[in-house]
């Protein structure tokens, strides 16, 4: 990786893994890419940025021509929850423009990476500990898109020779950028309103288990398997990968730790509800250990605290 597009790169993962890249590669080698870039100035004045909507394929060409990028980092996509309230804008969006980056990528041979998704699984996967290679029957529109991705990309690899590669994201938890209409996002909000109110509502139930990571470990995860030696990967596009796994009562017990009057009670949003139903309630990440030395430095209790005490930084 020596000069990267990021697509949707003022999204939760996007905004973070630009300022990491510009870091490791240099300012200039990164450059940023969203459907608007009104947003976050920061980012956009950081480095190259430029307007991209992935749906235009030709656009996306031009740009990755422009800076002669030799990587396609395609972060951008519409989230489970949004996703199942437009199926048609989400097919247009996650497989349209998941193509037109494998296509730019095809054309002017570029390393690429892509996220799939927890929701790639379904519920007649296995539950508890999801193997790698395992029934994936997703009964979401995003789990069929990111199903379909997933074998886009090795379709891409084994047809073309386009080095593609990804993970299996759980629910991302980062006090940076917040994120916008997933399943998971109330692991995120919990924080933002334990500080503020000191009480939460819940739209996902007590119980309801899903797997969850830090936003440096996502970050860690994505440089590391794309700085991977590329004959060790056997599965490439879809590892497995996660931190920890727990439900609204759990974290609510993590954070009552440091704030003790913290409350939780419920108002389950039955959309919502369903999705985080279909899912595992924990994955195995065996795979990803073993063909790139994938590693998750935060646990629950390690990400409380520097989840709370970074928003408070930032004055929540
Ligand atoms: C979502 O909830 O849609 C995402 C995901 C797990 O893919 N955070």
């Amino acid at each position: 990786m020596k000069r990267v597009l990021v697509t949707g790169a003022l999204g939760q993962i996007g905004t973070e893994l630009v300022v990491k890249m510009r870091e490791i590669y240099g300012a200039d080698n990164i450059i940023a890419s969203n459907r608007s870039g009104q947003e976050d100035h920061t980012l956009t004045q950081s480095g190259p940025f430029e307007v991209i909507d992935v749906t235009d394929a030709k656009r996306i060409f031009e740009v990755a021509d422009k800076y002669k990028v030799d990587t396609i980092m395609h972060m951008a996509a519409l989230l489970s929850a949004t996703a199942e309230n437009n199926p048609l804008l989400a097919w247009e969006i996650n497989m349209g423009g998941l193509i037109n980056a494998l296509e730019v990528a095809r054309e002017l041979n570029c390393q690429f990476f892509t996220p799939s998704s927890i929701g790639a699984f379904g519920p007649s996967s296995p539950k508890d500990n999801t193997p790698q290679d395992t029934i994936q029957r997703p009964v979401t529109m995003y789990g069929v898109n990111k199903v379909a991705g997933e074998l886009l990309c090795d379709y891409y690899y084994h047809k073309f020779g386009v080095d593609t590669r990804g993970v299996r994201f759980p629910g991302l938890i980062s006090y940076v950028q917040p994120p916008g209409g997933g399943t998971t996002d109330y692991a995120v909000h919990i924080y933002y309103e334990a500080l503020r109110h000191k009480k939460y509502t819940s739209y996902i139930d007590k119980g309801t288990y899903m797997d969850m990571m830090y936003m440096p470990d996502a970050l860690n995860a994505i440089i590391d398997l794309m700085e991977a030696d590329g004959d060790r990967l056997k599965h490439r596009n879809a590892f497995n990968v996660t931190a920890m796994s727990f439900d609204p009562e759990g974290i609510a017990a993590e954070i009552r730790k440091h704030i003790p009057e913290f409350t939780i009670d419920y108002k389950v949003d039955p959309m919502r509800q369903a999705i985080a139903n279909s899912w595992p309630n924990s994955i195995d990440p065996t795979a990803a250990i073993e063909e790139w030395g994938f590693k998750a430095e935060y646990d629950l209790s390690r990400m409380t605290v520097d989840m709370l005490t970074k928003l408070k930084e930032k004055g929540i």
